[in-house]
């Protein structure tokens, strides 16, 4: 019996990695295939191949579906023009599982100004920015966090996903989307993999999305504030502590919205969340 880490699933076999050692397993008994996922460190037989079982995971998450990411890389590139909806959905996918979102501004040789500013004023107090551009050669950044980390990369189809992780690892086959295929629906990205940077240090391109559902987040609306570090700092100077910063007067928040000082749009769309939990809660709870 050993000990390893699943990198990559397809069909009903999984990739099973123990230090230099790949074995092709399938699971053993009654473990399902639906119930391990890349990502997962499993127990198997390396005679037989067999999977015997799931360790523990830290996280699971549905959208890319891969367990124990330390850091979801939310990448986002001048075209296709960002959805920024996806992005705030992502980010709180991450947080509420305990995992470190990073935002990767990608193709920064077509940056202009005022995207750069927009984005730096909606996401700065929210988490880390890197910038990289495939055509430029630069992604050093982007490898800089990557060391000592699972990281996956997640985002809206045709920014660059692909493009990254082939320039990281150039020897794997990884298919590189044609903008204007991608953008008549065509997904290039079927499956996840983990390729290995080093021994602990490893990154999943995953396919991308048009659009991430947010009834699906574990958060009550209530909590959906506390997931937001960028309101968290004005909180202290609301009138109500347990202020939603929607209705109530008094709200520091939203005189920061007013001020410009945080980004309208960010708060519009926390709006929508908020209101979209609150129904879903409403329903469940009468
Ligand atoms: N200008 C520019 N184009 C890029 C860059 N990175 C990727 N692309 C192009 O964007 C398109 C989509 O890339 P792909 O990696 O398949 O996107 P994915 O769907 O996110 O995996 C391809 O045509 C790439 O050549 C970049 O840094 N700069
Ligand atoms: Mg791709
Ligand atoms: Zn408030």
């Amino acid at each position: 019996m050993k000990e390893g880490l699943i990198v990559k699933k397809l069909a009903d076999k999984f990739w099973v990695k123990c230090f230099q050692d790949t074995y092709v397993c399938m699971p053993k008994g009654t473990l399902k295939n639906e119930g391990i996922f890349v990502g997962d460190k499993v127990v198997f037989d390396e005679k037989l191949n067999f999977i015997l079982s799931v360790k523990e995971r830290s996280s699971l998450l549905i959208r890319p579906p891969i367990a124990n990411l330390d850091q979801l890389i939310i990448v986002i590139s001048p075209t296709p023009k960002p959805d920024f909806f996806i992005v705030d959905k992502l980010i709180l996918f991450a947080f509420s599982y305990g995992i470190e979102p990073i935002l990767c501004v990608n193709k920064c040789d077509i940056l202009d100004d005022a995207l750069n500013n927009e984005i730096l004023h909606a996401y700065s107090d929210v988490l880390k920015i890197i910038k990289t551009s495939v055509k430029g050669n630069n992604i050093f950044e982007l490898l800089n966090v990557l060391k000592g980390k699972i990281s996956a990369l997640a985002g809206q189809s045709a920014v660059g996903k692909s493009a990254l992780t082939k320039k990281i690892f150039p020897n794997e086959d990884i298919k590189i989307g044609d903008l204007s295929k991608i953008e008549r629906g065509k997904h290039t990205t079927r499956h996840s993999e983990l390729f290995e940077i080093d021994s602990n240090s490893f990154l999943a391109d995953t396919s991308g999305f048009t659009s991430l559902d947010e009834k699906l987040l574990p958060i009550s609306y209530f909590e959906l504030t506390l997931f937001y570090p960028d309101f968290l700092k004005y909180l202290s100077r609301c009138k109500y502590r347990s202020c939603s910063h929607i209705k109530e007067g008094n709200c520091a928040v939203k005189d920061a919205v007013k001020a410009k000082e945080l980004n309208v749009g960010r708060y519009e769309r926390y709006k929508i969340i908020y209101e979209t939990l609150r129904k879903e809660w409403q329903k469940t709870h009468g």
